[in-house]
């Protein structure tokens, strides 16, 4: 529900307040109030974000686990508290099971060079869906060829469900890795990962989870989910871009080799060898990006402060408003998912006459941020007969007034296409 002044009242958060803490959202595109409907590719972040970057570089600079000098302890208390909030986040029952990475591509990419790459051998498969990021398809792909392993893929529906009945019948005992998009960044589906990762888990498959789009955006428990790794950025939950998190179960990750040598991640070098470090730090190789973790832990504080049932609640909630408001203009088809209720907060459409990309930048005349293109997912989006969508996607600020001034702006570039 929505009162007069626009706040969503039933789904517990207080939107016009929390817009006050995002500057960006004052801006003015080409004339007009910003409308940012492109939050699957990043989000906007929050003046406490902001203010632990400037905090962290005004007052505690300087290297971590190097110095035993008040700043040098202070910069590394900080980095490792952001650690243990992101944990409890994902209530990961370890903290050193987190480890800092660039991004969830890079996440992706530690666990195919190091784990699979020590597992997976000639004659193995490796089992992905058919709605993933290329960031949870390369990796793979690239392995598969390495090694002569198969790359299998199992299927959805025209509406974007998962078929687990056929995923049950990929995974089979030569399966040795299951990575499986928790949200699709195109579709919105929500994947059933406890019952995959009970099948990858009666086959002695290990399953890792790409949860770029749902960390941000609902409660996420690993331990839950069954999972053994996942992946996540912080750019796409309020926090600064270039970090990310791989979370990986602590008996997997203690068995990894190092995917990077260098300072930190070491125990011991001498002319002729090494030996490595401890967990998390095996994984860290170098100076880490010490002030974005500061700011990934001052954002996982406004999340949890939020509350992520109502972050849910309030994305649900404006996507079954704007899924009712889009198909209403009767020209356009949403893909994924019909039933807003099985899907998150993104919605990738066709305009039966009007490019996507022509849509998109009339949009952005009207101060209206989409994204349009193929989302990093080609082969998905290539599978509806087409090479680009258009995509509104959500997050803790945007409203139903937002949603109406969408609608109108594809109905004002209709009016205009039309003349
Ligand atoms: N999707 C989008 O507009 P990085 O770029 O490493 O932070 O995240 C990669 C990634 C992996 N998996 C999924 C499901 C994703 O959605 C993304 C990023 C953005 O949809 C940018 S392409």
């Amino acid at each position: 529900m929505i009162d007069s002044t626009g706040n969503t009242v039933s789904t517990g958060l207080n939107v016009n307040s929390i817009r006050a803490d995002f500057p960006i959202l004052q801006r003015k595109i080409h004339g007009q109030n910003l409308v940012y409907l492109d939050n699957a590719a990043t989000t906007q972040k929050p003046n406490q974000v902001i203010k632990s970057l400037t905090d962290y570089y005004e007052q505690t600079n300087a290297n971590v686990h190097r110095g035993v000098h008040t700043l040098s302890i202070e910069a590394t208390d900080g980095y490792e508290l952001a650690r243990s909030k992101v944990a409890d986040f994902i209530n990961a029952p370890r903290s050193e099971e987190i480890i800092w990475t660039r991004n969830t591509s890079e996440s992706l990419n530690l666990v195919a060079a190091t784990w699979a790459e020590n597992n997976v051998v000639a004659g193995d498969n490796i089992v992905i869906t058919a709605m993933e990021h290329h960031s949870n398809i390369v990796p793979w792909q690239q392995l598969a060829f390495k090694k002569g392993a198969e790359l299998r893929y199992f299927a959805h529906n025209s509406d974007g469900i998962i078929d687990l009945e056929h995923a049950m019948t990929v995974i089979d005992e030569r399966t040795k890795i299951l990575s499986v998009t928790h949200m699709s960044n195109v579709l919105g589906t929500v994947n059933p990962i406890s019952e995959l990762a009970g099948r990858a888990h009666d086959v002695g498959a290990v399953i890792m989870v790409d949860a770029a789009q749902s960390v941000p955006h609902m409660p996420v428990d690993v331990q839950d989910l069954d999972a053994d790794f996942l992946a996540f950025s912080a750019h796409k939950m309020l926090g600064p871009t270039g970090i990310g998190v791989l979370w990986g179960k602590v008996s997997l990750l203690e068995d990894m080799p190092p995917y990077m040598f260098g300072g930190d991640m070491i125990l011991e070098v001498t002319y002729e060898d090494a030996n490595w470090n401890d967990l998390p730090y095996k994984f860290e190789a170098g100076t880490p990006n010490i002030a974005d973790a500061f700011g990934t832990g001052a954002a996982v504080d406004y999340l949890s402060r939020l509350g992520m049932k109502n972050v849910w609640r309030h994305e649900q909630d404006l996507t079954a408003y704007a899924m009712e408001r889009i198909l209403s203009l009767d020209t356009v088809k949403i893909l994924g998912p019909k039933d807003p209720s099985m899907r998150g907060g993104v919605i990738s459409f066709i305009h039966d006459s009007i490019h996507p990309h022509d849509l998109g930048t009339a949009l952005d005349q009207q101060g209206i941020a989409i994204r349009t293109g193929h989302h990093c997912a080609m082969p998905l989006v290539r599978s509806y007969d087409v090479v680009a969508a258009a995509r509104a996607s959500f997050y803790i600020y945007n409203t139903k007034s937002e949603v109406d001034a969408l609608v109108n702006g594809i109905s004002e570039t209709e009016g205009y296409f039309n003349r």
